[in-house]
């Protein structure tokens, strides 16, 4: 689909599919041929891509890569490290380290990364020797620092909260008495999944933790709180040549801050602001330049607007869905966007799935994970299980279950309450080794 043609959407009896846009969607497009030719991993002769951190994002994408015939290495702080536990190739340091990210660099083909949390100094450092990261420094800013991202999208016109910068708890009295309480106080840099986020009713109870944050050293802002029915994500994946993909806009159900399940398309969301979401998340990627897949977690306010709540410049737990239920997985998808490759088909392969977060109990269960998956698999032979290899600790992700729909409509919704039971029932099992059902797993 040529540039600036809103994203594709086809309709074939109940299943909505999406067309991957294939032209380029901004002009700062190189040709393929530009792509650095740079050691390749000795056997195959395939490419070797680095991930800097060795969380289950990596974990996933070394997954794909291992399709490909490519190499993952990563930069894992230790062994144990769920993408550690699998890659052939792992180089043990932290990613605060410039020796050790440039041993990670070291002849591969791309850079890239699992977290936003490498500083950019280091990376600008990385660019200037000749690693070819991915997405570049100038855009990974706006997906780590949380100020720089409002005013930069304030800039290009995108929705974003009224917002301010916070020197001393005086501003969020300030900010607060102007645009009204409660208000949302951000760490502007580190915070993910709830953490560095705070939603505080008036002045009195911002005090304490503005004075602790700051005396911490960090960074805060402040910003209204949005009147919202729902989150939602709008997931795409760009590559230097310019091409851009969009999958479906999801709905996410956030749990103490944390998402928690994954409605893959949004429910009841009208065409217009599917395209809306769609149309923005690729204008972003463009505009600023972004590599790799993004996802753009949105808010959809009350009165059916969308207002931008945080960029993340890699694969994400919005887009966990599409390991089963789209034709290309944002794991797949981001190794060819890094890598230069021609972008992969978005489209969905089921009316509706959903992905139900595996989130560790507060104590873990006396039944072993593998008696659960057992369990599990004797229920529910269709859960696609995915688990990272990490230890459980309460709230902590350690995995994830998607259930592809089988036939039937999203605009039914009994149908997608029925999957989305099922998602959750057994993201529950595997977490709690309970049956949300009440189900006797040694019943007659
Ligand atoms: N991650 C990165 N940003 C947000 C998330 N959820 C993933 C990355 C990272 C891992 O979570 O894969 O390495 C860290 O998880 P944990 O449970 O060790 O904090």
């Amino acid at each position: 689909m040529p540039s600036g043609d809103p994203p594709g959407q086809r309709t074939s009896g109940d299943v909505t599919t999406w067309s991957v846009v294939t032209g380029n969607i901004d002009s700062a497009s190189t040709s393929p041929d530009a792509r650095p030719s740079s050691p390749r991993s000795l056997v195959s002769g395939q490419p070797v891509v680095t991930m800097i951190g060795g969380g289950q994002l990596a974990r996933m994408t070394h997954q794909a890569a291992i399709a490909l015939g490519q190499t993952l290495r990563v930069l894992s702080g230790g062994p144990d490290e769920p993408a550690a536990q699998v890659s052939p190739d792992v180089v043990l340091g932290s990613h605060t380290d410039l020796d050790a990210l440039r041993r990670a660099a070291e002849g591969s083909h791309a850079l890239t990364f699992d977290h936003e949390h490498v500083p950019t100094e280091h990376l600008d450092i990385l660019v200037a020797e000749g690693v070819n990261v991915q997405p570049p420094p100038q855009a990974l800013i706006y997906a780590q620092d949380k100020l720089e991202m409002r005013h930069k999208l304030r800039a290009l016109g995108a929705p974003v909260p009224a917002f301010a910068e916070v020197t001393w708890a005086e501003d969020v009295a300030k900010f607060g008495n102007e645009h009204g309480w409660p208000v949302v106080i951000k760490a502007v840099r580190g915070g993910y999944d709830g953490r560095g986020v705070w939603i505080v009713d008036d002045a009195d109870e911002a005090e304490p933790i503005v004075a602790k944050q700051l005396d911490a050293g960090a960074t805060l802002m402040v910003e209204q709180k949005v009147e919202m029915r729902r989150e939602l994500s709008a997931m795409v994946a760009r590559s230097p040549f310019g091409q851009g993909a969009t999958w479906p806009v999801v709905e996410t159900v956030q749990r103490n801050g944390q998402c928690a399940v994954v409605l893959a398309p949004a429910p009841d969301l009208s065409d217009e602001l599917a395209a809306e979401a769609e149309g923005l998340a690729l204008r972003i990627a463009s505009e600023l330049g972004v590599v790799g897949s993004m996802a753009v977690e949105l808010f959809e306010t009350v009165e059916g607007a969308l207002v931008v709540n945080e960029l993340a410049m890699r694969p994400h737990n919005s887009g966990h869905w599409t390991m089963d239920g789209a034709r290309t997985s944002q794991f797949e998808q981001h190794l060819r966007a890094v890598l230069d490759y021609p972008l992969g088909d978005t489209s969905a392969t089921a009316p509706v799935t959903v992905m139900g977060n595996v989130l560790g109990a507060p104590e873990a269960p006396q039944m072993s994970m593998d008696e659960r998956v057992h369990h599990l698999m004797a229920r529910m032979p269709d859960a696609k299980i995915h688990l990272y290899g990490k230890g459980e600790r309460k709230d902590r992700k350690i995995g994830h279950v998607n259930i592809v729909g089988g036939p039937g409509s999203i605009d039914d919704a009994e149908y997608v309450a029925a999957v989305r039971e099922r998602a959750e029932r057994a993201a529950h099992w595997l977490s709690h080794a309970e049956w949300t059902d009440g189900w006797d797993e040694h019943g007659e």
